[in-house]
């Protein structure tokens, strides 16, 4: 038997068993692996850290994605920051509202990889007329777009290493706040609290968007193979409130079939616990 193992704290290792180790390849910016078992299905690393796999992407895809558009309804032009394997640019395409989708992520390599050994997210993303793809540092995408060009940004980042590094940072908030338009709202992948390095990432990046944004939360799902499978996504606004301003009805008129999310789920997500609530000074 073959085992991928993740290095989840200095004292806690999680594994999982593969039958075939699919595809390896060093990229210009990171190591991509892609793997195949019986449990999650195909899965990809890059540099030794799961990423995605077929079995609980859907967890992941919907709640990055959903919890936006039940607060704003209308929103239309979207961008994504990383999120290579498409798994968010499929879910954000469900809304015939949404005019334009760019997504700037660093490494051409994950999404092409993806098309290729993964469509459960990458299928079909590429052909949508509304998809731009913008393979650069999505921080340098952000520094050149025009201010309040966007209704709404998903940052589906790597951890804060190497390349990931600068969407953890105030200056890429910042620019983020400036190329959000008035209704805007920005989500970004937001670690987890419980094992020590990844909380302290999780309070790294609350303490900087809450130097910037006006209105800011910290939602929480479980993620099965993300380190200690507790992990979170921040939703900062300059207006907007997820739970003041959810629009259940609106977004129940989409009539989406969604596996994970719903307008429940949406309320309840936002409620902490109270460690967590302690760790990010709420
Ligand atoms: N949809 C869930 C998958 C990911 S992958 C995150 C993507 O972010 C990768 O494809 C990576 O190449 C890209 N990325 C990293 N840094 C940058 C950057 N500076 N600019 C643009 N794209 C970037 C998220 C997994 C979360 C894992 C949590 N443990």
């Amino acid at each position: 038997m073959n085992w991928y193992t993740e290095q989840w704290s200095n004292d806690c290792k999680f594994s999982i068993a593969y039958d075939k180790k699919i595809y390896s390849e060093q990229s210009s910016f990171q190591q991509i692996n892609f793997y195949q078992g019986k449990e999650f299905g195909t899965f990809f690393t890059l540099d030794g850290l799961m990423m995605v796999n077929e079995k609980d992407e859907f967890i992941y895809h919907d709640m990055i994605v959903h919890p936006a558009f039940a607060t704003n309804p209308n929103i239309k032009k979207v961008l994504i920051i990383g999120g290579g394997d498409g798994g968010t640019a499929r879910e954000v395409l469900r809304y015939p509202n949404v005019e334009e989708v760019v997504m700037a992520e660093i490494d051409e390599r994950v999404f092409r990889l993806c098309q290729q050994y993964l469509p459960v997210t990458a299928r079909g993303v590429e052909e949508d007329s509304r998809m731009k793809l913008r393979f650069e540092d999505g921080l340098e995408y952000v520094r050149n777009a025009p201010d309040q060009s966007f209704d709404l940004i998903l940052v589906d980042s790597t951890d804060p290493v190497s390349v990931g590094e600068g969407l953890f940072t105030k200056p890429f908030y910042k620019e983020c706040y400036r190329v959000l338009n008035a209704d805007g709202i920005l989500i970004n992948q937001h670690e987890s609290p419980y094992f020590a390095e990844y909380a302290a990432n999780m309070k790294k990046a609350h303490t900087k968007i809450k130097d910037i944004f006006p209105i800011t939360h910290v939602y929480q799902y479980h993620m099965p193979t993300y380190p200690s499978g507790h992990w979170l996504f921040g939703f900062a606004s300059k207006r907007l409130d997820p739970l003041k301003n959810l629009n259940v009805k609106a977004w129940e008129q989409f009539g989406l079939k969604t596996k994970y999310y719903n307008t429940n789920l949406h309320i309840g997500a936002f409620g902490l616990p109270n460690y967590v609530k302690e760790a990010l000074n709420r």
